[in-house]
């Protein structure tokens, strides 16, 4: 929607429905240029709410052609047209049934949200306000109905005919014509309803619940895709037994149907019994899709899966709730990955996307609690605070309570709230009913926004063998919210002794001791834990597999390297190292700004033999333990980033821990060869990362030729890619003939085109910024397709820092000319595009005088939406 003067919502100002909807009964009669709606919706009055409050109905585009009231036609003065789009009926009887006819133009809505077409089929997206797009409705998550849909098309360009619930009739109609009926048994709220229609093909199996259920699968792809679709098959199927195997949750309708589609704004969608899926997390193939691929679609499907239940049977009383459902589903499905494969490995990888993205919104002008006050788009909102950050307090929750009061309070959750739309609140205290234990405290991780830190002090006594170890935490002010106050941090520890064993801890006042990790709960701003008959002055490791989302600094560099080496704990090992090495990284960069040479750390190069001569045992940890800690990262962790110098640091430390251990990284590198089929386990995945982090090494160090030879052999997507964007780095023929021969080869495959514009748009450069621009301009580039405009502009954006904060300011006006050309054709794209440049504040005085200058200018336009417009200014001021 276009507005000059965009209205903040305040979770405060929460009011429930003043109707109700029981039924909706819709007809849709296709047609890309006009496609008519017919809705009835069966109303009545709210008992909760005022008995003379308006009726009024959300609409945005909607053509009003006909409206009646039980039976009546209604008369224009009865029927009021907001300026927003709204419909408001005057004199609204305390219940009735409204029928509305409407048009919309699907083939014109290049936003995406709402009814729209793509490559010539039909399909919806209607979380958060997309509904109200398509029809006349109280679009809002605490109404929720029973739905019946009937949709008519023409037969050779609709063969299919997709909507939520169970198929309820088929027949012919007038012309090429035919329909189908389908009922949805379960109320849902707007958000979720979707249909799918077009020339599509189904990829076909079933599941068997634990109760005897048989469900229909389906997948449904363009002609000529199903071939890629087994592996999001067999996740649907593996997350099925899950959901019933550790939450006993069992899925609830005769037919479960994934629809794939190449224009799609995010990731996937939820819509009950009807999930709709970018392409990207639905098909592939070893050829095609790399091993992060394979593991995004393994995610998002179980993760759109597990919504069944979190989000779709239980959903949110209003959209402030949003976490209610993805924070705890984003757990779920962590949970789930987790037991699919390595648990360490799949948690350092959250962590490390955690960091990269939450940690940096937390600390800057966009940071929001996971519950946030207020919006002005919530579209704006679906964050990785919301998310990631969301899914880290629930598993603070997991953590504080135990695994079996956690499954318990689950139960309670769904038995408590089926069918009702409800608050982050419940959630909470079904858990602390389940649990017995207080999680009052825990309602401020919702709450308040900002990155705790936390910082350890201890001590040893050898003649009592006391050790005190002291905690501290404190939260930086974030916008709007000053004041913090200290949160319920749990601390999972364990205490080392100087050989590196673990030592058994007793905390005073305990009578029987502990080994293993325990988990201590640190609750004030200073608290200290003494520890008695402890043998040995110990060393302790905290936050063990990253027990809370918090940022613990101050630990030594001796300490880190002895953890890294000894601790019992994968997180911790993998922890300090990166830890580590970020200090040094942090000294190095000091140094180049103060014009001195830079020196190597011998304890890097050590680290690196280290972690390969232990490699064979879990190669995705190696993998994960050999890769430097990121740009993004180490920028962090600085008053003032230097993306430039943080770049070349980091590339020189590379070319030098690829010199010095050039012979062992060599010889893993080959000794990593597979030779045999290609296959999608664990531990093949594990050693193709880990033999392309060697890769990484040697290539940066100059062995273009060995990147060059791994192009040209591949038979994989993972290690076609890892060469070419060594090789996009680089300034020789090498490079160019790689690019060409990937896009000839691969120019049909949109999904694979998208990773060549990356790798050119991530690449290492001199004059990478042209090169954006001319990609921008390349025939194959096309700004309303959302992957296609998230491969080129939020890759350089997002991830090539050194190069975005180019100190021409180049790459900032690159990202506003961008966003200011997409806003009019997709809006919530082009808003989600301007994050980078939010981060001013952490830049030097001159690259922040560009970036808001580049804000400025986005602002500057008029009839901004109000997307572009919420995330523009708040960015700016
Ligand atoms: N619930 C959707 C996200 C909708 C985003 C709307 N702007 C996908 C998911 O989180 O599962
Ligand atoms: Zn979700």
């Amino acid at each position: 929607m276009k507005t000059d003067t965009p209205i903040t919502i305040r979770r405060a100002d929460y009011a429930p429905p003043a109707y109700l909807v029981d039924t909706v009964d819709l007809a849709f009669d296709l047609d890309p240029a006009a496609t008519i709606v017919r809705a009835k919706l069966a109303l009545r009055r709210n008992p909760k709410a005022a008995q003379d409050a308006p009726l009024r109905l959300d609409g945005e585009g909607l053509v009003l052609r006909e409206a009646r009231l039980d039976g009546a036609v209604l008369p224009p003065e009865r029927l009021q047209l907001g300026a927003d789009g709204s419909l408001a009926i005057a004199d609204p009887p305390s219940a009735g049934l409204l029928e509305t006819m409407v048009r919309i133009a699907p083939e014109a809505n290049t936003a995406l949200s709402g009814l729209y077409t793509s490559g010539g089929n039909f399909y919806t997206q209607c979380e958060a306000e997309g509904f109200r797009r398509i029809t006349f409705f109280p679009d809002r998550p605490d109404v929720m109905s029973r739905y019946t849909v009937t949709i008519t098309a023409d037969r050779t360009l609709c063969p299919v005919m997709l909507s939520n619930g169970n198929p309820h009739g088929s027949g012919h109609a007038e012309g090429n014509r035919h329909w189908v009926r389908w009922v949805d048994p379960h109320p849902k709220p707007s958000y979720l309803f979707a249909l799918v229609a077009g020339d599509l093909i189904d990829v076909h199996d079933h599941f068997t619940t634990r109760s005897g259920k048989l469900v229909s699968l389906n997948i449904w792809v363009r002609r000529g895709d199903e071939p890629r679709c087994a592996h999001a098959m067999d996740s649907l199927k593996r997350s099925m037994a899950w959901d019933e195997e550790v939450f006993g949750l069992e899925y609830d309708l005769d037919i479960f149907n994934i629809a794939a589609v190449s224009d799609f704004n995010m990731g996937a969608m939820e819509n009950k019994g009807l999930n709709v899926f970018n392409t990207k997390y639905v098909l592939a193939s070893p050829e095609s899709a790399t091993d992060g691929d394979w593991q995004g679609i393994e995610t998002v499907i179980a993760h759109e899966y597990f919504h069944n239940w979190t989000g779709n049977r239980v959903t949110c009383r209003d959209w402030f709730q949003l976490s209610l459902k993805e924070g705890l589903t984003v757990f779920r499905d962590q949970e789930f990955s987790a037991d699919m494969g390595s648990r360490a490995v799949k948690r350092i990888r959250d962590v490390r996307g955690l960091r990269a993205a939450q940690f940096p919104e937390d600390a800057g002008p966009m940071a929001h609690p996971v519950r946030p006050d207020s919006y002005i788009e919530i579209d704006n909102f679906y964050t990785p605070t919301v998310y990631q950050k969301g899914a880290e307090v629930v598993r603070l929750i997991h953590t504080r309570i135990g695994p079996a009061a956690f499954r318990k309070g689950m139960d309670l959750y769904i038995a408590r709230n089926d069918n009702q739309a409800v608050t982050i609140e419940d959630f909470v205290s079904a858990m602390q009913d389940a649990s017995g234990i207080n999680l009052d405290g825990f309602m401020g991780w919702y709450d308040q926004a900002g990155t705790p830190e936390v910082t350890a002090e201890d001590h040893y006594d050898s003649a009592t063998r006391r050790f005190t170890l002291t905690l501290r935490q404190r939260t930086p002010p974030t916008a709007g919210q000053l004041e913090k106050k200290p949160l319920p941090i749990p601390v999972a520890m364990g205490l080392l002794g100087p050989d590196g064993t673990e030592l058994p801890m007793r905390l005073e006042g305990e009578n029987t001791t502990q080994s293993g990790t325990r988990t201590i709960l640190l609750e004030g701003a200073e608290q200290s834990f003494t520890f008695v008959d402890v043998p040995a002055p110990p060393l302790p490791s905290l936050l063990r597999g990253f027990s809370a989302p918090v940022k613990l600094k101050g630990v030594p560099r001796d300490r880190l390297r002895f953890l890294a080496v000894h601790d019992s704990d994968p997180f911790v090992r993998w922890e300090s190292g990166q830890q580590y090495a970020a200090s040094v990284m942090l000294e190095m960069i000091a140094a180049q700004q103060r014009g001195e040479a830079l020196g190597f750390d011998e304890a890097l190069a050590e680290a690196v033999t280290n972690t390969l001569a232990m490699a064979e045992t879990d190669p995705a940890f190696a993998a994960e333990a050999l890769v430097l800690p990121g740009e993004g990262f180490l920028a962090d962790q600085m008053e003032v980033a230097d993306p430039v110098g943080i770049h070349l640091v980091r590339r020189h430390l590379r070319a030098e821990i690829g010199r010095r251990c050039g012979a062992v990284l060599r010889a893993n590198y080959d000794a990593l060869t597979d030779t045999g089929p290609y296959r999608i386990d664990g531990r093949s995945i594990g050693r193709r990362a880990l033999r392309n982090a060697c890769l990484a090494y040697l290539a940066t160090a100059g062995d273009t030729l060995l990147a060059k030879a791994q192009f040209d052999g591949a038979s994989n997507m993972t290690d076609s890619l890892a060469a070419l964007s060594l090789l996009a780095d680089t300034m020789g023929e090498a490079r160019e003939s790689a690019l060409a021969a990937f896009h000839a080869r691969w120019r049909g495959d949109d999904l694979v085109l998208d990773k060549w514009f990356s790798i050119q748009a991530m690449a290492a450069r001199e004059d990478v910024i042209e090169q954006v621009r001319a990609l921008y301009a390349h025939t194959d580039f096309d700004l309303r397709n959302p992957n296609r405009a998230r491969s080129l502009i939020g890759a350089f954006a997002s991830g090539n820092p050194a190069h975005f904060h180019d100190a021409s300011g180049e790459g900032y006006r690159f990202l506003a000319d961008a966003v200011i050309a997409l806003d009019p054709i997709n809006g919530s794209i082009a808003a989600r595009l301007i994050g980078p440049l939010g981060q001013w504040r952490r830049q030097s005085e001159t690259r922040g005088a560009l970036m808001r200058r580049e804000l400025q200018r986005i602002l500057d336009i008029p009839n901004l939406s109000k997307g572009t417009f919420e995330k523009a200014s708040k960015a700016l001021h």
